[in-house]
């Protein structure tokens, strides 16, 4: 494992969410070597409009040559691809990829914040993120991954049975 690995978290919770995900995984393997996968999990909506369904989310760890700002551009294409529509901030969507954080790169640009802002509060990705990548530290916070998990808690959040 090197240092300089990214981290891409993937979700989805409408349509067919698991074809979503398989699918954007498919996609990811063509920009490097997706050296670990989580499990698939289910996980309760967080924030957006009530009512909005489950949400299946995943992670990968991927290593790659592109700079991150190269980097967020293909996963733009891939979720537009996916035939995402931004309608509404935190509102449903066929495919969601996060670039949760591309080792201790610390970045804050209107494109582009690294580690991603809200990573170290949300069980839904702390959970994948401590399986491909255990001990993972925040280069700013000093936390990691299993400590944020110990402090949010994994309320609403599953691991769902099946490869992927
Ligand atoms: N952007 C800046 N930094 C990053 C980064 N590190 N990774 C910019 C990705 N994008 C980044 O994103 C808006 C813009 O953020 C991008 O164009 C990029 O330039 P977006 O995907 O269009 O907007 P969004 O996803 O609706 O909003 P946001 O703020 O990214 O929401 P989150 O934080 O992604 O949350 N509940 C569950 N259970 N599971 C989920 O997956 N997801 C969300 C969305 C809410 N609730 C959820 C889930
Ligand atoms: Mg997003």
């Amino acid at each position: 494992m090197t240092r300089d690995d990214a981290v891409v978290a993937l979700g989805a919770n409408l349509g067919d969410p698991r074809a979503a995900l398989s699918a954007a995984r498919a996609s990811l393997a063509r920009l490097g070597l997706i050296v670990a996968a989580s499990d698939v999990y289910r996980t309760a909506p967080v924030g957006g409009p009530p009512g909005q369904p489950d949400y299946l989310n995943a992670a990968v760890r991927l290593r790659t040559d592109l700079a991150p700002g190269e980097l967020l551009r293909e996963l733009l294409r891939i979720e537009r691809e996916a035939g995402r529509e931004r309608r509404e901030r935190w509102g449903p969507r066929t495919l969601d990829l996060d670039l949760l954080l591309r080792g201790d790169v610390v970045l804050d640009t209107p494109e582009l914040t690294l580690p991603h802002p809200r990573l170290m509060e949300r069980a839904f990705v702390l959970a994948p993120l401590a399986q491909v990548w255990p001990g993972w530290r925040h280069p700013v916070k000093g936390e990691t991954v299993e400590e944020a998990l110990a402090r949010v808690g994994l309320a609403g959040v599953s691991p769902e049975a099946g490869a992927w």
